[in-house]
């Protein structure tokens, strides 16, 4: 053979990288390690970014917020057994939270897992992927990896969104194959995520129980934001003219100072509402399953639902008029399908919730003026409040307890997709992945509102924001523990209570450490003054916060979930 009949040869890595790259894939959040070092090393020198972690648990947290971000899947890739296990909180997360995502975990040979002859971080991953994802593929041979990233892709965002596991073992990576039959294997997506119409009579049933509403009340969800149709959502809101409640990650697609905006007379329009439509929200925990005190005397409510999985409907509640599609199609159809003559919604309805909203918001107000030192929740937000609302375009990461309660009602958004949470599960951690995530992904600042102890779940990621120099503003709510700083052994013994942590910690000295910006702040003043820079400069910073440990309450606001022991306390 001379030179110029050789063959020119591809590899396994080479063809996952292509696979992704040919969908828009770009980016990959990760950490490293056997078998797929050189998978992260080739996508690099092939020119994705490639966004090294100190774990994987934030690395796909990351992702499945890019997922969010994007409606692409977010790519998370780790090592076998535990970089896989670490990694698989995340993509359980993001199925939870139907954010797509995709997990690609190296993994050792079948025949050596299957046998259980003890490999090198020896796991039958797939498996235990299954019950906590969407799909779950492996891929056994390099010509077929073409075909597997098209379903993983599918998978995730297609329908319901959510979490994928791709399973790739070792020897994978290293299969040759004709660089020309590689490429001919990869395939490009055509319309992953397709439009889901809703059916006629659906959209018809669903008007004839809205037109009777007296107190109708809309509900947006995280379903709504991500569907990124948010010209459809605001027109058919301002259309029907009916006061609307956003779930905490749906803050922003309509402003938060919009007139129709319920969110400050929140347990009054659940409460009294006749007619609820559920747009991308389900009627979870966070909504106290549609039933029960909030929602009013039983039977006082119908219910209307549109979302993109059928079997959403009566999961709670009977749904009297589900709407099964996409959220821009369903609320695209319900409004072109509105007459011109349809009913105004009852003035007295829309005067009670304004003042309401009236009473609550002048009663905050003062709170959030204070100069208190120790800071408050509320003096301390209040600062950052202002900040977010002159910055509309930067995006907001919170989690916590307190810190997320008082933060998702007080700070105000007001662009779509603006803020990023503990979501379905309230889980603590997500917050250095998502503000990666929404940095790389979005190019806009971030500012990360955290409590203590959520931050420490990821605390070390903020080695990763200094690495990459990413304009993130990371202000830690220092309360001295969880919920509050004043527990104590009631033993009298050596140990601190378990909600108790070092006291006046100097998180602020974490991020100098790695050559960023730390600030320690005890006023409201000072705390305004270094987040403005940190905004302004957008270099990494961490500002240690100190609220006063007392100010806390158990559990924030979800106290009431928290079972109680019946035998007296010592
Ligand atoms: P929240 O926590 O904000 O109330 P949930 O996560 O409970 O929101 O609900 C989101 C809902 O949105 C899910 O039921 C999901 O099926 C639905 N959903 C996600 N994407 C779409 C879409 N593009 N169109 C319609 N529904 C969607
Ligand atoms: N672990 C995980 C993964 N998720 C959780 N939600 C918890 C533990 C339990 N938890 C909460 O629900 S909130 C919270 C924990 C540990 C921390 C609250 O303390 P904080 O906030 O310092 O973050 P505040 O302002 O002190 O209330
Ligand atoms: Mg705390």
């Amino acid at each position: 053979m001379n030179s110029s009949e050789e063959r020119v040869l591809t590899d396994g890595f080479h063809l996952v990288i292509d696979a992704l790259k040919i969908n828009d894939i770009n980016t990959i959040y990760g950490v490293p390690g056997i078998p797929i070092t050189d998978l992260g090393r080739i996508a690099q020198a092939e020119g994705m970014r490639v966004i090294s972690f100190r774990h994987e648990q934030h690395a796909g947290n990351a992702a499945s917020i890019a997922g969010y971000l994007t409606k692409k899947p977010g790519i998370c890739l780790t090592v076998s057994a535990p970089g896989f296990l670490n990694g698989l909180t995340a993509l359980a997360n993001a199925t939870t939270n139907c954010f797509p995502m995709i997990l690609i975990s190296g993994s050792s040979e079948r025949e050596i897992v299957d046998l259980q002859q003890g490999d090198y971080e020896e796991m039958d991953q797939l498996a235990i992927a299954k019950p906590l994802c969407k799909a779950a593929f492996r891929v056994l041979h390099a010509q077929d990896i073409g075909i597997a990233v098209a379903r993983a892709i599918r998978a995730a965002v297609s329908g319901r969104p959510g979490g994928v596991y791709l399973d790739l073992p070792a020897k994978l990576f290293a299969q040759v194959m004709d660089a020309a039959e590689g490429q001919k294997s990869l395939i490009k997506v055509v319309d992953p995520a397709p439009k889901q119409i809703p059916a006629k009579d659906a959209v018809l049933r669903a008007l004839d129980v809205l037109k009777t509403a007296k107190r109708p009340l809309v509900i947006l969800g995280k379903g709504a934001a991500y569907a990124q149709e948010d010209e459809i959502v605001r027109n058919f809101v301002e259309k029907t003219g009916i006061p609307y409640l956003p779930m905490s990650m749906a803050k922003g697609l309509l402003p938060d100072d919009h007139p129709l905006s319920a969110g400050a007379a929140r347990s009054l329009v659940l409460k009294e509402a006749d007619v609820v439509v559920m747009v991308g929200a389900r009627l979870n925990w966070l909504l106290s399953h549609g039933k029960g005190k909030s929602w009013g005397p039983p039977g006082s409510k119908r219910f209307i639902q549109v979302d993109i999985e059928p079997r959403e409907m009566d999961s709670n509640v009977e749904i009297v008029a589900p709407v099964v599609g996409d959220i821009g199609s369903c609320l695209l159809a319900l409004t072109t399908a509105m007459s011109d003559t349809w009913p105004a919604v009852p003035d007295g309805w829309l005067a009670s919730i304004k003042q309401r909203k009236d009473v609550n918001l002048e009663r905050m107000s003062s709170k959030l003026l204070s100069n208190a030192v120790p800071m408050d929740y509320h003096c301390a937000l209040g600062a950052l409040r202002t900040i977010v609302k002159q910055r509309p375009d930067s995006i907001l990461v919170n989690e916590g307890a307190n810190t997320l309660d008082f933060a998702r009602s007080i700070i105000d958004v007001f662009k779509p997709r603006k803020r990023l949470d503990v979501g379905t599960w309230g889980i603590m951690g997500i917050g250095m992945g998502a503000a990666i995530a929404a940095a790389i992904e979005t190019g806009e600042r971030v500012l990360a509102i955290e409590g203590d102890s959520a931050f420490g779940f990821s605390g070390m990621e903020v080695e990763t924001i200094c690495r990459y120099n990413l304009p993130i503003c990371v202000v830690v709510f220092n309360n001295n523990g969880i919920y509050r700083g004043t527990d104590t052994n009631p033993t009298g013994g050596a140990d601190v209570a378990p909600t108790v942590f070092v006291k006046d910690s100097r998180y602020d000295q974490m991020m100098t450490a790695f050559g960023g910006v730390g600030v320690y702040a005890t006023t409201p003043d000072e705390l305004s003054r270094a987040v403005n820079e940190a905004m302004d400069s957008g270099k990494p910073t961490l500002v240690n916060a100190i609220i006063d440990e007392n100010a806390g309450t158990e559990s924030g606001r979800i106290g009431n979930l928290n079972p109680q022991s019946v035998v007296p306390k010592k």
